[in-house]
C-alpha cells in the first residue's frame, strides 16, 4: 500500500490531479457523507423504512474509482449503496425520495435502500442477497465483450462477502473469459458484527486471486488520491483485454452495519481513532488549505451549497406523494 500524498505532492505528481480535481471529490464525498446523515436522521424519524446502511467512512472508494471510470462504465454493488449512486451522478433526490418509498423516487417508491438502479448512469444496484451482486457483474462484463466494446464494470462487495463460494465461482469464469471486470472488495474490517480476523484466516483478501491468474493488489481507501490511481491501472487493465482486476480497498465504517446495530462489538475509541486520522473528507481538506488550493472560506461555501442539496432532496423526499395503489399491480412478471 502506497503512504498518503501530502500537500506537497498530491496536486502536482504522479497522482495526476489538479486543483480543480481536489475540489471536485472533496464535493462529491461532502455530498454523500451529508446525504448520508441526513438519511440517518430521516430514519430516526420514521420516514425511512425498513433496511438502511449507511456508507459514512468510505466515501474515498466510490469517488476515487468513479473518477477513473468514463462514460459507458458499469456499477454493481451491496444493499450499502447510496453513495455508488450519488457518485456516479444519481439525483440525490431521487434516491432519498426512493429511501422514503415515494413516488419520486428512482424505482417509484417501490424498491427502497436497497433497490434503486439507473439505466442511464450505468447503475444496477443494489443488491439485498450478500455476494450476489459479484456474478451479476461478471454478466454485466460479459455483456461489454461480446458486444465489443472497452467498457468496463465494477462489481463492489465487503469482506465478508468475499467469503462467499459465488465470488470464487466468479473469478473462475472471469478470468477464463478475460472478462472486463474490476472486483472491488470494500474492506470496511466488518461484516455486520463480525471482525475480519475472527472470520478470516488468511486477511489478505485481494491475494485469493492468485489462485485464479488474477492480479490485485491492497489499496488506502481512505486516501481518494491512492483509489483514483489503483483505479486507473485496474481499468487499464480491464479494457486493454487482460481480464479482470481486484482492488481491495482498505476502508472503515464509522456508523453501525445498518440503523439497527448497537455497535457492541467494536470501541467508541476504535471508531474515534480512525476518524481522527484516517478520514478521507479532512484529508483531502487539508491537502487544499495547506497546498494553498482553497481557504477555509471557499470550503464553508461548498459545505452550504452541499447542504442546500440534501435539505431540497429531504424536502423533496417529504413532499413526493406515495406510490398510488394501482401500483401494486405494475412492474411484475406473473
Ligand atoms: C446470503 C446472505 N447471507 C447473509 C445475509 C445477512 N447479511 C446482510 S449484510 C451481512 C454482512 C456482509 O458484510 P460485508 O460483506 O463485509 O459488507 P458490509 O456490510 O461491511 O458493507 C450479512 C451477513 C444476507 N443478506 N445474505
Ligand atoms: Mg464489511
Amino acid at each position: 500500500m502506497a503512504t498518503r500524498k501530502t500537500p506537497e505532492t498530491a496536486a502536482v505528481d504522479g497522482a495526476n490531479v489538479s486543483k480543480d480535481d481536489l475540489l471536485k471529490y472533496y464535493r462529491e464525498m461532502l455530498l454523500i457523507r451529508r446525504f448520508e446523515e441526513k438519511a440517518g436522521q430521516l430514519y430516526g424519524m420514521g420516514l425511512i423504512g425498513g433496511f438502511c446502511h449507511l456508507y459514512i467512512g468510505q466515501e474515498a472508494v466510490v469517488v476515487g474509482l468513479e473518477a477513473a471510470a468514463k462514460e459507458g462504465d458499469k456499477r454493481v454493488t451491496s444493499y450499502r449503496d447510496h453513495g455508488h449512486m450519488l457518485a456516479c451522478g444519481m439525483d440525490p433526490k431521487g434516491v432519498m425520495a426512493e429511501l422514503t418509498g415515494r413516488e419520486g423516487g428512482y424505482s417509484r417508491g417501490k424498491g427502497g435502500s436497497m433497490h434503486m438502479f439507473s439505466k442511464e448512469k450505468h447503475f444496477y444496484g443494489g443488491h439485498g442477497i450478500v455476494g450476489a451482486q459479484v456474478p451479476i457483474g461478471a454478466g454485466l462484463a460479459f455483456s461489454d465483450k461480446y458486444k465489443g466494446n472497452d467498457n468496463v464494470t465494477f462489481a463492489y462487495f465487503g469482506d465478508g462477502a468475499a467469503n462467499q463460494g459465488q465470488v470464487y465461482e466468479t473469478y473462475n469464469m472471469a478470468e477464463l473469459w478475460s472478462l472486463p471486470v474490476v472486483f472491488v472488495i470494500e474492506n470496511n474490517q466488518y461484516a455486520m458484527g463480525t471482525s475480519v480476523k475472527r472470520s478470516t484466516k488468511s486477511t489478505t483478501l485481494f491475494g485469493r486471486g492468485v489462485a485464479f491468474g488474477i492480479p490485485g493488489e491492497q489499496v488506502d481507501g481512505m486516501d481518494v488520491l491512492a483509489v483514483k490511481a489503483a483505479g486507473e491501472k485496474a481499468v487499464a487493465h480491464c479494457r486493454a483485454g487482460n481480464g479482470p482486476y481486484i482492488l481491495e480497498m482498505m476502508t472503515y465504517r464509522y456508523r453501525g452495519h445498518s440503523m439497527s446495530d448497537p455497535a457492541k462489538y467494536r470501541t467508541r475509541e476504535e471508531v474515534q481513532k480512525i476518524r481522527e486520522e484516517r478520514d478521507a473528507i479532512e484529508h483531502v481538506r487539508e491537502l487544499l488549505i495547506s497546498g494553498g488550493h482553497a481557504t477555509e472560506d471557499d470550503l464553508k461555501a461548498i459545505d452550504k451549497e452541499i447542504k442546500a442539496t440534501v435539505s431540497d432532496a429531504a424536502e423533496f423526499s417529504k413532499e413526493s406523494p406515495e406510490p398510488a395503489l394501482s401500483e401494486l399491480w405494475t412492474d411484475i412478471y406473473a
